[in-house]
């Protein structure tokens, strides 16, 4: 948001909902977690310097794993994600609205263009709060069958670069590009010469030189012959993208050099620790608004990436294993699964975190509850809560084999519900599994719930009327949804599907990359900069250089 004052905008929106019932239940929480800080902090105060560095070498360890775990699979991520979307089929459907400022939806906006922007118009803002923040903008109603056909143009483009990827949501891929960067070979047009040096190589320092051969400058190229590809197959649509060593990393890129740009971490764990440290950790997926907040108050007083790297024993200390998922993401290192949207179509809610190995089952249920307490905070934060039931449960030993474990058995009303649920399709798979299990414990627990009983079509909340005579079951999952919303449904349902078998592929993949790797023996030192004095001089020669 640039050239309108954020502290206006949003004292707008507080005027216009202020006295309503939902203000005053925000006012009970933030006194709640007020009071909890109250008691985090006596609990600091009372803490012994060996607790606290008993934590310190717990947090510590689970980094150092995680690191030389990405160091040894080496993988590069391409994160893409299309500029303003449904703004932008919409502009290019009807050019008579290119330049004004626009927003998709009806009711809730689905999104804004760039210009609306401007003036703080955004996703999810109810409309007439949009037409106060800018009285001439153009709202058009969505279209999801011209979004749908968008993104099935670029499946062509995608399975031409990779075929594994993952539909992250209608508008966003994660693509493994890990075989097109080792295998890539010159020459580059000037176009893409042009194109690389726009790129956003991070963190920006002196020891990340621009080093022509590196795997990053490779990438870059690779993202661009990528973005270029989409534009052609969607006459015009164009898509913003993030490299990375991780996919919490390289989702986080996308939006550092947005619209219509790219931006390229440094392949290696301190680079990718520092491109984050001063982002702020609301913006990490997997960290939500309460999670911020509690972390934002004594004893924590944390805001940033690095701000949580910094104090992870306190933070561990205080709040359990089950942050160390946030820690390793916010050190560039994590391996989060994203839900895809969060407005129209919501799939699937859930979290997972990764710890060091363990063969106690205590500590597999204490980690299930940190999880569904996370998992629950999320499910009712929005209004209406979201009231799921199904849950599904994954499980990593530490040999890399996954297990997961799913059940839909009525609806989900409570913390404790979810609970006493996932614990207990975990500890199923565990015991199942009693042969992984002993081999050397447990190294990642997630909970995911979906088939919500409520929800979101068209930007429009509304109850599932199961017993109206428009209901339908989808074909995919079985569930009842309304006729109206169950194309939307099937859509995303299908894109789990994908999702779920392009991640079964990926960890094959890894599993056999690590295996390889573990037979070759350790460390090849990829993805180092060259630290060459003058990047750009060095750059040009070398594809000037590449015989054709
Ligand atoms: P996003 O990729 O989050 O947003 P965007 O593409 O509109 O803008 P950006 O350039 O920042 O990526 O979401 C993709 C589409 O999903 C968006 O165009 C409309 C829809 N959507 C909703 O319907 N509700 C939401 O709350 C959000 C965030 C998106
Ligand atoms: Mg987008
Ligand atoms: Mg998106």
């Amino acid at each position: 948001m640039t050239g309108i004052d954020k502290e206006v905008i949003n004292k707008m929106i507080t005027q216009t909902t202020r006295n309503t019932a939902k203000t005053s239940r925000e006012a009970e929480k933030a006194e709640n977690r007020l009071r909890q800080s109250e008691e985090l902090v006596k609990r600091a105060k009372a803490m012994g310097k060996r607790e606290l560095e008993g934590c310190e070498k717990i947090a510590d360890e689970a980094l150092a794993q995680q690191a030389a775990e990405l160091v040894q699979a080496g993988r590069v991520y391409l994160f893409a994600d299309f500029d303003c979307y449904f703004a932008a089929v919409e502009t290019r459907d009807n050019p008579s609205l290119k330049g004004r400022p626009m927003a998709v939806g009806g009711g809730i906006l689905s999104t804004a263009n760039y210009e609306a922007r401007k003036f703080g118009v955004r996703s999810g803002l109810p409309e007439f709060i949009a037409r106060r923040l800018c009285p001439q903008l153009v709202i058009v109603p969505p279209r999801m069958e011209a979004y749908q056909a968008a993104t099935a143009s670029i499946q062509p483009v995608i399975q031409g670069l990779t075929d594994t990827y993952t539909m992250m949501s209608l508008d966003e891929v994660c693509m493994d590009i890990t075989r097109n960067v080792d295998t890539f070979s010159g020459p580059l047009s000037q176009d893409e010469i042009a194109e690389v040096k726009r790129t956003k190589f991070l963190p920006a320092n002196a020891d990340c030189a621009i080093d022509p051969k590196s795997r990053e400058v490779r990438a870059a190229v690779i993202s661009y012959r990528f973005r270029q590809g989409v534009e052609k197959a969607t006459n015009g649509l164009t898509m913003s993208s993030g490299v990375g060593m991780s996919k919490v990393l390289a989702k986080m890129a996308i939006d550092m050099n947005k619209p219509n740009g790219q931006t390229v971490c440094y392949l290696n764990p301190p680079a990718s620790a520092a491109v984050l440290k001063d982002i702020p950790i609301r913006k990490v997926p997997g960290i939500g608004p309460v999670a911020a907040n509690t972390l934002s108050l004594p004893p924590f007083e944390i805001t940033t990436c690095g701000g949580l790297v910094d104090k992870r024993a306190l933070v561990v200390a205080l709040l359990g294993q089950g942050i160390q998922g946030s820690i390793l993401s916010c050190a560039g290192l994590g391996h989060y699964e994203f839900s895809g949207f969060q407005q129209n179509g919501q799939a699937s809610i859930g979290q997972e975190t990764t710890f060091r190995a363990t063969q106690l089952t205590s500590v597999v249920a204490d980690t299930v509850r940190d999880l569904c307490a996370k998992v629950w905070v999320r499910l009712t934060a929005p209004e209406p809560s979201w009231v799921p039931s199904r849950v599904t449960v994954k499980v990593r030993f530490n040999t890399w084999v996954d297990k997961s474990h799913t059940e839909r058995l009525g609806f989900i009303e409570s913390e404790a519900q979810l609970c006493e649920r996932a614990t207990e399709q975990v500890l199923g798979l565990l015991h199942r599994n009693h042969s992984e299990f002993a081999k050397g414990g447990v190294r990642l627990v997630g909970v995911a719930t979906s088939d919500f009983k409520h929800d979101i079509v068209s930007g429009s909340q509304g109850t599932l009327d199961l017993d109206s005579a428009d209901a339908v079951e989808c074909p995919i999952c079985g569930v009842m949804v309304p006729g109206k919303s169950a194309d939307f449904h099937a859509n995303n349902c299908l894109a789990l599907q994908a999702q779920a078998e392009s991640k079964a592929r990926e960890d094959s993949i890894r599993r056999k990359a690590l295996k390889k790797a573990k037979g070759k023996g350790k460390g090849k030192g990829k993805g180092k900069g060259a630290g060459a004095s003058s990047p750009n001089k060095v750059f040009m020669s070398y594809f000037l250089a590449e015989p054709p």
